[in-house]
């Protein structure tokens, strides 16, 4: 009780210094047109594909930067850099991903931790805010990387830690004194309040609800955006610090880098009503969505029904903007998915189907398109291996392609046509494009006649094409025969000029 007083109290100071634009409109109403101007501004991110370069893992491009590197250590630094991202920008571009989230790049520890043995290679524990870590490269490099990336029509998320310094930055200082709360590690994963005030693992834990210390970290990010000119933010721990901060950044951020400007949150939580709090609340643009990401763990790593996926679709209402969410298959804090799918790189394919033909803004995890495997951290975060499955990586190019030429798999609402427990369809309707796709998640190959939805305005007649095989099915009756192979995807799409 007193912890949730507390919270209030703290909630209430922080909002006193955010001030909004807009003086003289009744609030409600001018929280409601900010709400809808930044829903607009942010609506072309939906044409974007993220993709998650771990740097430390992804590429070494430049030898002399390698300090403290063993490779053969899974949890060391293993030398990868801003010039390995900055090589492999024309092999990105090429695969048809459009935007990078590059893992956090500001100064961390660089000594092996005495009590773990964990090294500081993944940019989360930073040690000094106002420089680039050296493992990575220069500052220099980090503005070389975005002004490339842009020439090449790429945007860049920086990663953005604002729950904890490193175990090295120097808290004891008198310029620190009462930055950190002091309440130890969190006793109570359970307890919101404990994982916003404790400290994970004993990293210094910041106190945002101190105004100097909200002030540092939103003036640290926006100059770094500034100075390395990166399109949005990828924000880390969201459940470890107050809503009211993330509105605080959130809202400086759209207002000092414009409202286009993305801000994609990270809360690790399978209840889509958190989630929306944090959206609504938190002022997000966007959220990965990680109540989906545990359903298609379940339906396609194993085997779950298919009317799993109905049951999540039918939750999109609870959020403000569900179509707004970066769905994903893995990431760096759990199992890949092909571990997960025992190694089966066809249920990697149709789970990837999946994932980049339904509604959001989706990301990829490097290494999925060569199919890498690994299991829980550190194991998840293997070094790339290039060209180690170049089928997997041109499947991957031909749906990152087939969604690029389609208005309604990138902007399209998304409506269910079929559920059982082995197939799921659903329809993609823009206001000029639609898709169908059609999942067959058993390893024996299903036929169904599906109709269409009364919204479409697919007529008889018109012949659809699976942009994956080329074969082709005509309207009829208003339904279509669908054929699908032991799971296989489908991506049908209105023939050009067939269309009636
Ligand atoms: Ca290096
Ligand atoms: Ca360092
Ligand atoms: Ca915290």
């Amino acid at each position: 009780m007193k912890h949730r007083l507390l919270l209030s109290l703290m909630t209430c100071a922080t909002l006193v210094g955010c001030a909004l634009p807009g003086v003289g409109v009744p609030s409600a109403e001018r929280a409601g047109s900010d709400v809808q101007a930044q829903q607009r501004a942010i609506q072309p991110w939906k044409d974007e594909v993220v993709y998650f370069a771990f740097l430390d893992r992804f590429n070494n491009g430049d030898r002399t930067n390698d300090f403290n590197v063993d490779r053969s250590n899974p949890t060391a630094y293993h030398g990868g850099d801003l010039q390995g991202l900055i090589d492999k920008l024309d092999y990105l571009a090429d695969l048809g991903v459009t935007t990078l989230w590059i893992s956090p790049v500001l100064d961390n520890d660089d000594d092996q931790l005495e009590k773990t043995g964990l090294w500081g290679y993944h940019g989360y524990w930073t040690k000094d805010f106002a420089k680039i870590d050296e493992h990575l490269g220069s500052l220099e490099k980090a503005k070389e990387l975005t002004t490339k990336a842009h020439r090449k029509g790429m945007k860049v998320l920086l990663d953005v830690v604002c729950n904890q310094a490193g175990y090295a930055f120097p808290k004891q200082d008198p310029a620190y004194r009462g930055w950190f709360h002091a309440h130890g590690d969190i006793q109570n994963w359970d307890d919101p309040w404990w994982c916003e005030n404790g400290s994970l693992f004993g990293l210094p834990d910041f106190a945002q609800e101190k105004p100097e210390v909200a002030k540092f970290l939103i003036d640290t990010y926006l100059g770094w955006a500034k100075t390395l000119d990166v399109d949005g933010f990828r924000i880390d721990a969201l459940k470890h610090v107050p809503k009211s901060f993330w509105k605080q950044l959130n809202t400086s951020s759209h207002q000092a880098r414009g409202a286009g400007f993305m801000t994609l949150g990270e809360i690790l939580h399978g209840d889509p009503n958190v989630m929306a709090s944090y959206q609504r609340e938190g002022k997000f643009d966007s959220l990965f969505d990680f109540p989906l990401y545990y359903t298609l763990t379940d339906v396609f790593a194993k085997g779950a029904s298919m009317r799993r996926l109905g049951d999540r679709f039918a939750q999109d209402a609870l959020y403000p903007d569900a179509s707004m969410l970066s769905p994903f298959l893995d990431n760096h804090d759990v199992p890949r998915f092909l571990s997960q799918a025992g190694g089966d790189v066809s249920k990697l394919k149709l789970a990837l189907a999946c994932v980049l033909t339904v509604r959001g803004m989706p990301t990829l995890y490097y290494g999925t398109e060569v199919a890498l495997g690994g299991g829980a951290e550190p194991d998840n975060r293997r070094d790339m291996t290039f060209g180690a499955n170049e089928a997997m990586r041109r499947y991957t190019q031909q749906l990152l392609t087939i969604r690029k030429g389609s208005t309604a798999l990138r902007r399209g609402r998304q409506l269910e046509m079929w559920q059982d427990d082995q197939v799921y369809a659903y329809l993609r309707q823009a206001a000029d494009d639609e898709a169908v796709v059609a999942l067959n998640n058993d390893s024996h190959a299903q036929q169904r006649s599906i109709p269409l939805r009364a919204e479409s305005t697919l007529k008889d007649g018109t012949v659809l094409v699976d942009r994956l095989t080329g074969e082709r099915v005509t309207v009829s009756k208003g339904a279509i025969q669908v054929s699908l192979g032991g799971k296989q995807a489908r991506i049908f799409c209105p023939e050009p000029g067939r269309r009636k």
